[in-house]
């Protein structure tokens, strides 16, 4: 099973002053260990780049398989300037995975648009987007059975496209629906994808990619939403200032070809901080439901299922609702 990937990038990858390292979920190797290091760049002296440097696409060389330290490495070379490696456990035969690597990163670099290796999100996410189809094919061709092989089978993996304007209260559900927990003093302005796993009994792993809301962020969305399950779409809607940029964001992405018949599932946060008055709570509720739905025009929503709830990650209003509404959008 793959469990580890790894990214070598300088300006000169021979030069280890000036070499950065990215790695996904964790950091296995170190720029300080300066002889694996070395080693693994140095079963690619051969192949340049000089040839390939006017061409716009990338050159992707052969993959080796390499293994020291007790490192079992399968690693490719790109443009004759940057190492994208692939760790996995001893027994597996780093072979098997060659034909998913080449297409994956022919797919990721070559057939989509425009891909930076300047820019560090775009680098985390094209590592987790690897490790996650990786992962994927070797669970379901390799087939070996594995503690994680429940989760990992194609039809328990489900990925979960959380996105939003910023300080709408994203990371705070994703951490309440992963530890329970809720902070007020909580602020942490999320600047990379964030991605979390939430398994759930009997019905499989949900990897939820939470999005940073930030204005200069919200470019990378579209790298975070290709291939998504689901798309989960939060609003304040305690901040009403907010409701036309927060409008147009959304239609930006829901608009996307990538997303058509992708279900989808609104979630109006920070309930707590609207006020109501002692009557009738439940008519309240509809004519703010139905108010929201004439800001936003979520009649035009065409084509996809899609269903709305109003939260409270605060107080936990409706939180346990929130698996079981993605559940009946995905079995759908
Ligand atoms: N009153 C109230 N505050 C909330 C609620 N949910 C989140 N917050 C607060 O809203 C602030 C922003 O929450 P975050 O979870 O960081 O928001 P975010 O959407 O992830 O923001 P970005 O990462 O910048 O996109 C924090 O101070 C939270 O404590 C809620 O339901 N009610
Ligand atoms: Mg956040």
């Amino acid at each position: 099973m793959l469990y580890n990937i790894f990214l070598f990038k300088g300006k000169k990858i021979r030069d280890l002053e000036d070499l950065n390292i990215y790695s996904y979920p964790n950091e296995i190797i170190s720029i300080k260990d300066k002889i694996l290091v070395n080693k693994i760049i140095k079963e690619h002296d051969n192949e340049d780049s000089i040839q390939q440097s006017n061409l716009d696409q990338f050159l992707i060389n052969e993959p080796i398989a390499q293994f020291y330290n007790d490192l079992n490495m399968y690693t490719c070379c790109i443009n004759g300037e940057i190492i994208i490696g692939l760790i996995f456990d001893d027994e597996d035969n780093p072979y098997d995975y060659k034909e998913i690597l080449k297409e994956l990163l022919t797919e990721l670099l070559n057939k989509g648009n425009g891909y930076s290796f300047d820019d560090e999100i775009e680098i985390d996410s094209l590592l987790i987007s690897m490790f996650i189809d990786i992962r994927r094919f070797g669970d379901e061709v390799i087939e070996k059975p594995t503690e994680f092989d429940y989760y990992f089978q194609k039809e328990t993996f489900f990925k979960v496209f959380l996105f939003g304007v910023d300080e709408v209260g994203k990371s705070s559900l994703v951490r309440r629906l992963k530890t329970g927990e809720f902070n007020d003093n909580f602020f942490t302005p999320t600047r990379k994808f964030n991605i979390e796993y939430i398994p759930i009994e009997e019905k499989g792993l949900l990897a939820v990619w939470d999005m940073p809301g930030q204005k200069s962020f919200r470019s990378k969305w579209l790298i975070g939403f290709q291939e998504s399950n689901i798309i989960v779409y939060m609003i304040d809607i305690a901040n009403q200032r907010r409701f036309d940029e927060s409008r147009s964001e959304f239609w930006n992405v829901i608009n996307k070809d990538e997303l058509n018949e992708i279900p989808l599932l609104i979630l109006g946060n920070k309930i707590d901080l609207v006020k109501f008055s002692s009557e009738n709570y439940e008519n309240q509720l509809l004519n703010l439901k139905k108010e929201l739905s004439d800001i936003y025009k979520f009649e035009k929503i065409k084509k996809r299922k899609w269903n709305f709830l109003f939260t409270s990650v605060k107080t936990n209003l409706n939180i346990d609702s929130v698996i079981p509404a993605i559940f009946d959008l995905l079995s759908s």
